[in-house]
């Protein structure tokens, strides 16, 4: 408890006095402080003084409170919890971490890519998704993304694409999103981007929360059995709440209500016990089926259908916990995909070689110091011993003299020092894939040179509400470049994917079809794969959502309490909106709290509404943009819509006609697990 005091001398204002378990403020070398709210001056009106070593060291840390944030991925959310092993795959991989029945401690840090660390949580933009383990074998990092491919096939391009997709050099803007010029120069540049570019503009982009996305290990791993016998891998995170995403002007709704929508809804989720899981999949394949594929296992810019390597679930993850501390946890987290324990290694890939390099330079100049491992949430659990010394800000106190191998003065009763294990890691020398070494050539293998075929895959894979919102959203986007020749440069590489495709971009942005880019190399036409859509992949559940419900004065409170059971009974959550904040007075004179205020909380928020209103408060809400514009919304943004028999002309004037989505407020639970799909408008059938 704090004792609160009143210092006479300066003006009556408040001091917090240590006292009984409250810690004394001291300075950061354990100097006690007494006046932690005055600089000490000469005389009451005179100079501040040089002296003054606590109004310095306070001044001097905080102007050094931030570090370089991340260059890519800057703005994330992060939470710590557990993944427990579920299946025994010690055949494929000796890795600790997978042995069946393992709890292994994690810290998961989701992210957006192109924006900054104060930038939004909902634009057009790829996520992050990154997993430590804490390993007994020490630290595995995990590093993906939302996204099974990328954009490039090799590392060396990396800076150009992040150049082009971060804001432009000149003007610092757009923070965020990626349709603007300098983006789609590079992208209609760049025909190995399409693939990528197709995800890019699809609803996957578009996560309803963090807790609703898959993840993906995106590059070809491998995993190596006690014998030596080596696997190929690609990893995936697939979300127990289903996958759901929004569609466009919600999204672009949901930025204006809430920067911070994601962040929030993951920490209050777990704030509340509600904590999101994600089961651990494997696809594994052998070198005979690599060869058998139209495509390179070793291509970032390809994925292997899931029809074709079904995916084993091995593990489960629990975000359980939030974090402590924003900045030295989240901030300071340092992934490493170097990061591997013995059992698991990397492939030939070329993207993913790069990558190797590139993480540890990164967090050596964000955290400025290469003892950035010693940072609690970077530090392995099962302690790091080795003869790696001093460096700025080491933390441990090695003892002994031996800081050198091999030594052998543990022989004479000091301490040598730790040693090598024969289960360490060790590089495979069983590599399942094509492993070939030869000439030193700056060349990329035949078959990465096919750049359409899996964006054909993913065009016939969505569904037709799917493809239309693609086809949007490569409007919109080109919509924002202004030269003319990259405009039509996309949609000349957009044929290669689908004609109808490239004819409905040309249509939308108002241009003549242009010749086809010849392609480098012939696509070939794949089955689709289901399970590349998100609509195909959502739950019909009310777990882990929530539902808008619009009380006013004079509403029943009988009916609140249907809606709210039934809800609540689906696992679902309620969020009462009242015109005014402390809530409406209910038809039986009682008062009845909001959980928000009408303007604040817009239906783009929730999931699916439900209207609980008498005729008087419907009538009043008449007049009232925000109460007209709510029902609008969570119409058009294809939601269930619950209205009271009295709610009628609220809807009538939003405009909301008759379907199955528009239900009486007992069918309420059912309703709202799903979204009305055919109220969209402009979606056609695959041609
Ligand atoms: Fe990253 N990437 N990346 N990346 N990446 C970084 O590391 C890089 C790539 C990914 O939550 C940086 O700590 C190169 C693919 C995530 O802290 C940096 C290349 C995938 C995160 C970096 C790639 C990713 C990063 C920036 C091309 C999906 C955030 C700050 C070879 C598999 C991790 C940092 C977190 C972060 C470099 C490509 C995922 C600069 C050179 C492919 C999730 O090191």
């Amino acid at each position: 408890m704090t004792e609160q005091n009143r210092n006479p001398g300066n003006g009556g204002e408040t001091h917090q006095q240590a006292g009984g378990d409250v810690p004394v403020l001291t300075t950061n070398h354990g100097v006690p402080v007494s006046d932690n709210q005055n600089s000490l001056k000469s005389g009451a009106r005179g100079p501040t003084l040089l002296e003054d070593f606590v109004l310095r060291e306070k001044i001097f840390h905080f102007d050094h409170e931030r570090i370089p944030e991340r260059i890519v991925h800057a703005r994330g959310s992060g939470a710590h919890g557990v993944f427990e092993a579920t299946d025994d795959i010690s055949d494929l991989t000796r890795a600790a971490v997978f042995t069946k029945g393992t709890k292994t401690e994690v810290f998961t840090r989701f992210s957006t890519v192109a924006g900054g660390a104060g930038s939004v949580d909902t634009p057009r933009d790829v996520r992050g998704f990154a997993v430590k383990f804490y390993t007994t074998e020490g630290n595995w990092d995990l590093v993906g993304n939302n996204i099974p491919v990328f954009f490039i096939q090799d590392a060396i391009k990396f800076p150009d694409l992040i150049h082009s997709v971060k804001m432009e050099a000149d003007r610092a803007y757009p923070q965020a999103g990626s349709a603007h010029d300098t983006f789609w120069d590079w992208a209609s540049l760049t025909p190995e981007s399409t693939h990528m570019q197709l995800w890019a503009m699809s609803d996957r982009t578009l996560p309803r929360s963090l807790r609703m996305m898959e993840g993906f290990g995106v590059h070809t791993f491998q995993l190596v059995n006690a014998e030596g016998k080596s696997s190929f891998v690609k990893f995936h995170w697939k979300p127990r709440l289903g996958l759901q995403s929004t569609i466009w002007d919600e999204t672009l709704k949901l930025q204006a209500a809430d920067n911070d929508y994601h962040r929030r809804d993951l920490w209050e989720a777990i704030d509340g016990g509600d904590f999101p899981e994600w089961d651990l999949g494997i696809q594994v394949f052998d070198k005979a089926f690599a060869d058998a594929q139209p495509y390179d296992v070793l291509d970032s810019t390809k994925l292997i259908p899931e029809e074709d390597v079904p995916v084993r679930i091995i593990g489960t993850m629990t975000l359980n916990r939030n974090a402590d501390n924003f900045f030295a946890e989240t901030e300071q987290v340092a992934f490493l995909p170097t990061n591997v324990v013995p059992g698991i290694d990397f492939s030939n890939d070329p993207l993913l070689q790069g990558r190797l390099f590139s993480y540890l330079d990164t967090q050596k100049s964000r955290l400025g110091t290469t003892n950035f491992h010693q940072i609690p949430i970077n530090a392995p659990r099962n302690d790091a011993q080795n003869f790696q010394r001093d460096g700025m800000m080491q933390t441990k106190v090695p003892k002994g003299r031996a800081n050198y191998e091999p030594n052998s003065l543990s022989v004479i009763g000091e301490d040598g020092g730790p040693r090598e294990s024969p289960n360490g890691f060790a590089t495979t020398t069983n590599p399942t894939g094509p492993d070939e070494q030869g000439e030193k050539l700056r060349i990329r293998a035949e078959l990465f040179g096919d750049h359409y075929s899996q964006a054909r895959l993913f065009w016939v894979s969505m569904t037709d509400n799917e493809r239309a919102h693609i086809a949007s959203a490569f409007t919109f986007e080109l919509s924002k470049v202004g030269p003319a020749h990259i405009r039509k440069r996309v949609v000349a590489n957009l044929r290669n994917v689908n004609e109808e495709l490239a004819a409905r971009v040309a249509d939308g942005i108002g241009m003549d079809l242009p010749p086809a880019n010849p392609a480098f190399r012939e696509p070939v036409d794949m089955a689709p794969s289901p399970a590349l859509s998100i609509q195909r992949n959502m739950k019909d559940t009310l777990a882990g959502r929530m539902v808008g419900v619009l009380i006013a004065d004079g509403s029943d409170g009988a009916e609140i309490d249907t809606v709210t059971s039934a809800i609540e009974g689906a696992g679902g959550k309620v969020f009462l909106v009242a015109p005014k904040v402390g809530g409406a007075k209910l038809a039986d004179g009682s008062m009845k709290e909001a959980h928000g205020q009408l303007a604040g909380s817009p239906s783009q928020l929730f999931d699916a509404v439900a209207v609980v209103l008498s005729a008087d408060g419907a009538r009043a809400l008449l007049k009232e943009g925000a109460a007209v514009q709510w029902v609008m919304d969570a119409f058009g943004h294809l939601k269930a819509v619950a209205a009271s028999a009295d709610a009628r002309p609220l809807l009538d004037r939003a405009g909301v006609e008759k379907d199955e989505g528009v239900v009486a407020l007992d069918q309420i639970a059912s309703a709202a697990t799903k979204r009305y799909w055919a109220r969209e408008d402009g979606v056609r059938t695959l041609a």
